[in-house]
C-alpha cells in the first residue's frame, strides 16, 4: 500500500468517531439502530470532508499560483459510485476497511450501499469521468462543469421481456454523501425577451440582451479526487432553480421527460437527463439545459479568471475550455456576448480571444446524433445568440468566398445555418470555425472526420483536425474492479502500474510461463463465479463458470448491432437441435444494454433476446451449453463486476460507425479477447496486441460505403446461406413466444425489407466463422491462457492519462501542478 498521498494523515480513532458523530448528527440514528444504508452514509460524509478540504487547498493553491487550467464541459459525467474509488486514490483503502471493521462493519457491504449517480447516457459520459480522473492523478489544473440533474439515467427493469423505465433519484432522500453546495457561486441565467440597440457614454452605439426572465444556478461540487497525491479537483455540478414558477405549458413536449416524471415543474431546467445516446431529439427544454450549463460555467470560469486578478485579454493565456461534442456548443456566442456587451471588446478583439480558448471534440459521424438546432427556437430562447452566430456566419462565409470564389454549393455544404424549409443551426460547423482545436476520438474516427465529415474544413483550416485516442482510467477499470488480477499483477511487475500503464507490458514475459497462466485463469474463474453468483443472487439464473462468457454491454443501437449476436445464438440454437454432428463448448451469452425509450426498434431487439433466453435457458435438448442472460439495468456499478468476468468481448459495430468505443478497452484490460470489426478503436486494440490475439470479421469501412453505394441487398444472402435463413426465419415463428408467433418478426423485417441500413446479413458469414475459431481456440486452455494474458499487457496505451496527456501536449498546453 502507498505511503505517499494522504495515507500519512489517516488516523483511525479521529476518523471512527467522525463516521460516528455522523451518524448520529447528520443522519440522526445511533450506532444501535442504524441499518447498513445510515452506515455507508456516515462514512462517505467522514471521507467527503477529508476531499474536500483538499478541494479547497487545491483551489487556493491553483489560484495562488494563477496557472493555465482546462474545463471540461459536458453535459454528462457518468461517473458511477464515488466511496471505493475515491478511497484508493485516497491510499485510504486498507486503512478505512479496518476501521470500519472496527465499528462491527464490512467494507465491501458498505460500498454496496451507494447508488450509481448516473449522470450520463454511455460512452461520452463515462469518458468525461475518466477524464477528470485521469487530470487529477497527473495534476493538470481542470475543473469538471456538468448539470446536477434530480433524475439521472431512468433505471431499467423488464415486465414480459420488455423494457420498463423507472425514475433515477440517484441522491435519495438523505442527499450524496460526497457532494457540497457551494451558495457563493451562485449564478443568474437570462432566457427569452429581446435585443435591444443603445448609445454608451462614449457615444458608441451597441447592442444588448433584455431577457423576458431569470433562473438561478446553484453550484454543487463533486471531489475528483487525485490517485496518490493531494490534488482534489471540482466536479461543479449547476442545479436550476426558479424564483416564482413560470408557465412552462410550451416546453412540456408530451413525451418521455414528460410522461416519465410529470409536469415539469416550472423553472426546473435540470429535472432530468435525456436519455438518449447518439441521437439528437432536439427538444426545446434540452436546449434550455444546454444554454443554462453554458451560461452558469462561463460566468464561473471568468469568476475565477478575474479573482486571480487577471485581465480578460489574458483569458485565452489562462483558461481552454473543451467541449464534449457539441452538447455545450452555445458557450461559444455566449463567450462572445460577454466579451462584447459586457466587456466592450470590439468583434475583433473578442474573436481573438474566444477563438483561442475553445477547442471541440466529435464523438460521432451519424447523421442522427449531429445536433441542428431552428434558428427561430434560438432566436426566441437566446436573440442575442442568434445574431451573434449570424455574424460569425457571415464572416466564414467571407472566408469561403475567398477561397472559393463563387462557389456556391460549397457555401451552402459550410454554412453555420443550413437552408431549407426552416432554417437551422448546425452546431458542429459552428464547432469547428470557432474553435482552435478539433478532434476525433480514435485514429480511424479521427481520419474519417477529416476525409468524410470535415473534408473543406480541413483545407481551410489545417492543422486544426487532430486525433486523440481515448482511454479509461485503470484505477477504477482493473485496481478496484479487479482486485483478484491486481494481487497478481502486483506481485510480478510492481504496484506502479496503476499510475503508468505501459508497465503491463511487463507481464508479457509470463504469458508461456505455465505457473503464471495456471493462476491468471483461477483469477478469471473466481471473478465468473462473483457474478454467476450476482446472476444467481439476482436473476435465478445458474450459470457454469467453466462455459464461455461472452459479454456484450453497451447502449442499445442498431449500429452496435446486437441483433448480430442475436442472430448468431439462434445459428447456435438451430445447429445444436439440427446438426447430428455439430458441437460446442458451454457458452454464456450475456447482454446489458438500456434502449432509449423512444427507440422501437432498440426495444424489440431487447425483447427477442429476452424470450430467445427464456427458451434456450430452459430446453433440456440443447444440454446446458447456450445460456443467455440479460441483465436488467446495466450501470457502471455492474461494469464493474461483469468486466472482471467475461472471456470474450463483443465489439461488432458495422466497420467505420462507432466512432471509438471504450468499454472495448476495458474487457481488453481484463483479460477478454475481442471479437471484433475493423472500427473505432478496436483498429488500435489490434495493432496493440497482435493479429493473433484479437478475432477480426467482417466489412472494412470503405467496403461498407461500396456496398451501399452499390445498394445492399439482403435477400442476396438469405437465399444464399442456409444457416443465415434459418436463423432469420426463426424470428417468424412462435418457437420464443409460444402462442404468438410473429412477435418478433419486426426484427426480420427491418434486416430483410427495411434495407438492413447497418449490413448485419453482410457480416454473418464472417462473424459466425469468426466464433467458430473462438471456440475451438478456447478449448486449448493453454493457448487461450496466452491470449487473455497478452491481452492485459499490451493494452497500456489505452489508459486515460495517456488520452489525457495527448490532449495536455496538442491541445490545451497544460504544465502539471503538484499540490503540497
Ligand atoms: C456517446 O456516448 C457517444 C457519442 C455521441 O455522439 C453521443 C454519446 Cl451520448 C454525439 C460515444 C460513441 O458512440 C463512442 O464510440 C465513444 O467511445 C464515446 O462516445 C466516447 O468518445
Amino acid at each position: 500500500m502507498t505511503t505517499r498521498g494522504q495515507t500519512q494523515q489517516f488516523d483511525k480513532a479521529l476518523f471512527k468517531a467522525s463516521v460516528e458523530k455522523h451518524l448520529v448528527t447528520t443522519y440522526a440514528k445511533t450506532p444501535e439502530t442504524a441499518d447498513s444504508r445510515s452506515w455507508y452514509l456516515a462514512v462517505g460524509k467522514a471521507l467527503a470532508e477529508i476531499s474536500t478540504g483538499s478541494l479547497l487547498e487545491t483551489e487556493k493553491q491553483l489560484a495562488e499560483q494563477n496557472v493555465r487550467s482546462v474545463n471540461y464541459l459536458s453535459l454528462e459525467f457518468l461517473i458511477g459510485r464515488l466511496t471505493g474509488n475515491n478511497l484508493i486514490s485516497m491510499g485510504l483503502y486498507e486503512e478505512v476497511s479496518a476501521a470500519v471493521e472496527e465499528l462491527g462493519l464490512n467494507l465491501t457491504d458498505l460500498l454496496e450501499e451507494e447508488r450509481d449517480p448516473a449522470l450520463g447516457n454511455g460512452g461520452l459520459g463515462r469518458l468525461a469521468a475518466c477524464f477528470m480522473d485521469s487530470l487529477a492523478a497527473q495534476e493538470y489544473p481542470a475543473v469538471g462543469y456538468g448539470l446536477h440533474y434530480e433524475y439521472g439515467l431512468f433505471s431499467q427493469s423488464f415486465e414480459g421481456g420488455h423494457q420498463v423505465e423507472a425514475p433515477d433519484a440517484w441522491r435519495g432522500i438523505e442527499g450524496y454523501p460526497w457532494e457540497v453546495v457551494r451558495p457563493e457561486l451562485g449564478q443568474t441565467v437570462g432566457l427569452f425577451g429581446s435585443v435591444e440597440t443603445y448609445t454608451d457614454k462614449a457615444g458608441t452605439i451597441c447592442r444588448r440582451w433584455v431577457p423576458a426572465m431569470t433562473v438561478e444556478g446553484v453550484a454543487w461540487d463533486l471531489p475528483i479526487v487525485g490517485y496518490d497525491n493531494k490534488s482534489v479537483y471540482p466536479l461543479r455540478l449547476w442545479e436550476c432553480r426558479s424564483p416564482a414558477p413560470f408557465n412552462l405549458a410550451r416546453f412540456n413536449d408530451g413525451d418521455y421527460v414528460g410522461a416519465q416524471y410529470g409536469q415539469l415543474e416550472a423553472g426546473n431546467v435540470t429535472k432530468v437527463l435525456y436519455p438518449n445516446d447518439n441521437h439528437d431529439q432536439g427538444k426545446t427544454l434540452r436546449l434550455m439545459q444546454q444554454y443554462f450549463h453554458c451560461a452558469c460555467s462561463i460566468a464561473d470560469i471568468l469568476r475565477r479568471h478575474f479573482a486571480a486578478g487577471n485581465k480578460i485579454e489574458d483569458l485565452a493565456k489562462l483558461e481552454s475550455i473543451q467541449l464534449n461534442d457539441t452538447h455545450p456548443t452555445i458557450a461559444i456566442p455566449e463567450l462572445m456576448r460577454i466579451l462584447i456587451d459586457e466587456h466592450k471588446l470590439g468583434w475583433d478583439a473578442a474573436w481573438a480571444i474566444s477563438s483561442k480558448v475553445f477547442a471541440y471534440t466529435n464523438h460521432t459521424l451519424l447523421p442522427e446524433a449531429l445536433e441542428r438546432w431552428s434558428e427561430s427556437l434560438i432566436a426566441d430562447m437566446l436573440p442575442r445568440h442568434m445574431e451573434i452566430i449570424f455574424e460569425i456566419n457571415h464572416r466564414f462565409m467571407t472566408l469561403v468566398e475567398e477561397k472559393w470564389p463563387g462557389n456556391n454549393e460549397i457555401k451552402r455544404k459550410l454554412s453555420i445555418i443550413e437552408e431549407g424549409q426552416q432554417r437551422m443551426v448546425r452546431m458542429a460547423n459552428l464547432c469547428v470555425v470557432s474553435t482552435y482545436a478539433v478532434n476525433g476520438v480514435a485514429a480511424l474516427h479521427s481520419e474519417l472526420v477529416k476525409r468524410d465529415l470535415f473534408p473543406e474544413f480541413n483545407e481551410l483550416f489545417p492543422g486544426r483536425l487532430h486525433n486523440v485516442t481515448n482511454g479509461v482510467t485503470p484505477r477504477r477499470w482493473l485496481k478496484f474492479c479487479n482486485p483478484g488480477l491486481t494481487e497478481l499483477v502486483n506481485e510480478k511487475i510492481g504496484t506502479e502500474w496503476p499510475a503508468k500503464l505501459d508497465q503491463l507490458s511487463g507481464l508479457a514475459k509470463f504469458a508461456e510461463d505455465k505457473k503464471f497462466q495456471k493462476r491468471y485463469l483461477a483469477v478469471k474463474k473466481d471473478n465468473k463465479q462473483r457474478f454467476a453468483d450476482w446472476v444467481q443472487d439476482n436473476m435465478g439464473i445458474e450459470l457454469d463458470t467453466n462455459a464461455i462468457f461472452d459479454v456484450q454491454i453497451k447502449r442499445l443501437h442498431e449500429y452496435k448491432r446486437q441483433h448480430l449476436n442475436l442472430l448468431h445464438i439462434l445459428s447456435l440454437y438451430h445447429r445444436l437441435l439440427n446438426e447430428p454432428t455439430f458441437d460446442m463448448h458451454p457458452r454464456v451469452f450475456i447482454f446489458a444494454a438500456k434502449a432509449a425509450p423512444g427507440y422501437a426498434l432498440a426495444k424489440d431487439i431487447i425483447f427477442a433476446i429476452n424470450k430467445v433466453a427464456d427458451k434456450v435457458n430452459n430446453d433440456p435438448r440443447l444440454g446446458g451449453k447456450l445460456k443467455v442472460v440479460f441483465v436488467p439495468d446495466y450501470r457502471v456499478s455492474l461494469a464493474e463486476i461483469i468486466i472482471p468476468a467475461a472471456d470474450v468481448s463483443e465489439q461488432i459495430s458495422t466497420a467505420g460507425l462507432e466512432a471509438s468505443g471504450t468499454g472495448n478497452m476495458k474487457l481488453a484490460l481484463n483479460g477478454a479477447l475481442t471479437i471484433g470489426t475493423m472500427d473505432g478503436a478496436n483498429v488500435e486494440i489490434r495493432e496493440e496486441v497482435g493479429d493473433e490475439n484479437i478475432f477480426i470479421f467482417g466489412l472494412l469501412v470503405d467496403e461498407v460505403l461500396k456496398q451501399k453505394e452499390e445498394g445492399h441487398d439482403p435477400y442476396r444472402y438469405y437465399h444464399a446461406d442456409s444457416l443465415l435463413r434459418a436463423s432469420l426465419d426463426l424470428l417468424n415463428t412462435d418457437e420464443f413466444t409460444p402462442g404468438n408467433p410473429g412477435q418478433l418478426s419486426a426484427i426480420r423485417q427491418n434486416l430483410l425489407d427495411g434495407g438492413d441500413p447497418y449490413l448485419v446479413l453482410a457480416d454473418f458469414a464472417d462473424y459466425v466463422k469468426a466464433h467458430e475459431k473462438i471456440d475451438a481456440e478456447y478449448r486449448d486452455q493453454a493457448t487461450w491462457a496466452r491470449k487473455t494474458i497478452l491481452n492485459t499487457a499490451l493494452v497500456g496505451k489505452f489508459s486515460s492519462d495517456r488520452s489525457i496527456r495527448d490532449y495536455v501536449n496538442n491541445i490545451w498546453k497544460l504544465k502539471a501542478v503538484s499540490v503540497k
